[in-house]
């Protein structure tokens, strides 16, 4: 059967796709709509043709399983179909609900109008995938919106809902219905006789830019974009569209996208596009399991972390009641979180109205009955192992049979929390990352006992709240933060054998991170860090190593930027060298006989990101995460590591883990045995496998 089904509804032909789950645009669907298109041109009968999605949605794109197979070159090619609609003597429409997204939305713009519901979604998200719009994207969108629109659509890669498509001129129409609409819009264009004008020859909006445009835009999104390469090119591309004739800007731009399809970025971002639709699927889990209805929940704890999980709730539409035992605390937690929408809303990234909305939802309370008849309860109180045990116990008897009881822990035992209740199957974690209503990483936590319904419940909680969820086993720390302690340690190591905060930091936030180590210290508090090193202490076996420095450094009054000092010095906001700290450091080099020496920074790098991977592997190993890119999606949305380089575990797979293994092998010789290679990481090192082999 065809992808692309044929009708003629009087003068209009029809034809839908059905390619579910996204009709995307694989071979198949293209060579139904090459069929369907010709059918139409070759039937007098028929005066005009309308494309539309069967199903949920229009084209999502292309069909990103066939890049780089066989089936890509499989002809017509995306951009022969575009021909053939763009030169079409019959009116052809694209009739748009769901998404048209990608090559989807550049073969609507090579029709002679598009018409949209008023639910539906347009957008060029190749950056995304560290590729660009190369069916024309970046020639055709800016000679509709202009080019400061186009510039931040493309960039971004954001979708923008059908009423601003209509706004920019993307979407001609907006309909009820969407086939009857766009037949509608076709009969009513016939009987006008309207004349369109094909997008790409119309050049009202990017004559006479000035190249200061261009050099603006490359500051603010070169700013934005971290070491990605495809917004740079892409901006390329469209001062392309605005200084070349049309098929010479269609040239450069195809020519660019086929340089960044043969980048490493590409690759890496690819990866992570599955990796995060992958860690939704959770292996010995029946799909027979249905989740639970999440309609209310509740929040134990009004601090930063419980205010912004409420948030988090209230911006999907769910009601939140958010209790503390403590009016005043509870009073605080409540002006934290107004101001926050506050600040939102002075962005303009929020209208006075849904912070209304959301605000609305959000009941605070100091009683513990309020919450019974909610379907989840999050506890967010004192991270104390005797504090969560007492409130579980409490919870087991409040609430009612079925609701989920979840905490925030982010490092203690599941297992051992649910022991306090009757029901363990009902209990999981759901560690979100501060601050919970800006950062993307829900780690949904299980015990040995956790119930399948409940684990598929937090996952499809957490998409539906707007987050990436990612399901971890109860180790200490879980997925992330278990990991997070080689690296900070690590970044304190190379301290003592001669590197310079300023070096570490410079190496890794030129690697992409979001901000260098001993800077997300000194912004977390190192007072913190050092409480919570003494809490772990118990678990770190003898012989093994911790570097004082942070010790040090605290003992000298420097906790980071709440006290103007840390590993940096701040004045205001500025960020400056301070020679004290050398000083501290250097102190403990020679206190532990260490000498101290150069290091390249490609040395810093593979130092800093090697104890991931080693650790990463470990937790594959004992089934704390379910595969290594489970790993990858967790610290790229917890952690800030940067997309574009797919993961730790993803870099460690192309760096090598033969060379991880021997950094593990000498890690272990200098920190002790917790350093050292697990046996998942020595057998792939040997046998040279990945990931895939584990
Ligand atoms: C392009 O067009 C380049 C053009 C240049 C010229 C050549 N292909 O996200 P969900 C699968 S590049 C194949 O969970 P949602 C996805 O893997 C493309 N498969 O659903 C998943 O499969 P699974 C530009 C695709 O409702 C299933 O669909 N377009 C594609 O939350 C459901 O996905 C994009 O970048 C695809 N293009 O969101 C759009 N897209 O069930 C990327 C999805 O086996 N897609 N799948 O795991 C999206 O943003 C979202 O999927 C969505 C639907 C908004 C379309």
């Amino acid at each position: 059967m065809s992808a692309v089904a044929y009708e003629v509804d009087g003068e209009v032909a029809v034809l839908t796709v059905n390619y579910p789950p996204v009709n995307a645009l694989s071979a198949a669907v293209r060579t139904g709509l090459g069929e369907g298109i010709e059918r139409a041109l070759a039937d007098d009968a028929v005066k005009a043709l309308v494309i539309l999605g069967g199903g949920k949605t229009f084209i999502a794109g292309a069909d990103i399983t066939e890049f780089g197979t066989d089936k890509s070159q499989v002809k017509p090619a995306l951009k022969d179909l575009q021909k053939m609609l763009e030169t079409s003597p019959k009116l052809t429409i694209a009739a748009i609900h769901g998404t048209a997204l990608g090559g989807g939305l550049e073969l609507a713009l090579t029709c002679h109008a598009r018409v949209a519901v008023a639910s539906a979604k347009v957008g060029l998200p190749e950056v995304n995938l560290g590729i660009l719009p190369g069916a024309g994207g970046t020639q055709r969108l800016p000679r509709l919106t202009g080019v400061d629109v186009a510039i931040d659509l493309i960039t971004s890669g954001k979708h923008i809902p059908a009423a601003k498509a209509r706004e920019l001129g993307v979407v001609d129409a907006i309909v009820d219905d969407v086939r009857s609409g766009a037949v509608a819009f076709a009969r009513e264009s016939l009987a006008s006789g309207k004349s369109f004008v094909a997008v790409i020859d119309r050049n009202e909006k990017i004559n006479g830019i000035e190249p200061s445009v261009f050099a603006e835009a490359r500051k603010t999104v070169g700013k934005k974009a971290r070491g990605k390469i495809a917004p740079m090119v892409i901006i390329d591309c469209i001062e392309a569209a605005c200084t070349l004739p049309a098929a010479e800007g269609l040239a450069f731009e195809a020519e660019k996208f086929q340089e960044l399809y043969a980048s490493d970025q590409r690759g890496a971002l690819m990866h992570y596009f599955f990796a995060e639709r992958q860690a939704r699927k959770i292996p010995g889990i029946s799909a027979d399991v249905q989740p639970r209805k999440i309609a209310s929940c509740a929040i134990i704890g009004a601090g930063t972390m419980g205010g912004g999980i409420a948030m988090c709730f209230a911006n999907a539409g769910i009601p939140v009641t958010l209790l503390d035992l403590n009016q005043e605390a509870l009073d605080r937690g409540i002006g934290v979180v107004r101001k926050n929408y506050g600040i939102s809303v002075s962005r303009g990234s929020m209208s006075q109205d849904k912070m209304d909305k959301a605000l609305s939802l959000i009941t605070p309370t100091t009683s513990y009955d309020d919450l019974a008849q909610c379907d989840i309860v999050i506890e967010a109180a004192l991270e104390r192992m005797d504090v969560k045990k007492e409130i579980f116990a409490r919870l087991d008897k409040l609430m009612k049979p079925g609701a989920i009881l979840a905490t925030n822990t982010s490092y203690l035992s599941i297992d051992e929390i649910a022991s306090a209740t009757s029901r363990p199957g009902d209990v999981v974690g759901c560690h979100f990352f501060s601050p919970a209503n800006v950062m993307k990483l829900l780690e949904n936590v299980r015990s040995a006992v956790t119930s399948p319904e409940t684990i598929v419940t937090v996952m499809e909680m957490g998409k539906a709240i707007g987050k990436v969820p990612v399901l971890a086993g109860s180790t200490e720390g879980f997925i992330g933060n278990r990991m997070l302690q080689y690296y900070t340690g690590e970044a304190e190591f190379l301290l003592e054998q001669g590197a310079t905060p300023e070096q570490i930091d410079r190496v890794a936030t030129k690697f992409g991170m979001a901000m260098g180590p001993m800077s997300m210290r000194d912004l977390a508090g190192m007072d913190m860090a050092v409480v919570s090193r003494k809490g772990r202490a118990a678990s770190i076996p003898a012989g093994e190593r911790v570097s004082p420095i942070v010790e040090r450094l605290v003992e000298a009054g420097r906790f980071g930027q709440k006290t103007n000092k840390g590993f940096y010095r701040y004045e205001g906001r500025e960020k400056l060298s301070d020679p004290e700290t050398m000083e501290i450091i250097e102190g403990v080099s020679k206190e532990f006989g260490i000498t101290r020496r150069e290091f390249t920074d490609e040395e810093v790098e593979a130092r800093l990101f090697a104890p991931l991977v080693n650790e990463g592997a470990k937790e594959i190993e004992d089934g704390t995460a379910i595969r290594a890119s489970d790993i990858d999606v967790a610290w790229v949305n917890g952690y800030g590591f940067p997309v574009h380089r797919g993961g730790p575990m993803y870099w460690g797979e192309k760096y090598g883990l033969d060379k991880i293994y021997q950094m593990a092998l000498d890690a272990e010789k200098r920190n002790g045995p917790r350093w050292g290679p697990g046996k998942l990481l020595e057998r792939l090192a040997k046998e040279g496998k990945g990931w895939k082999d584990a």
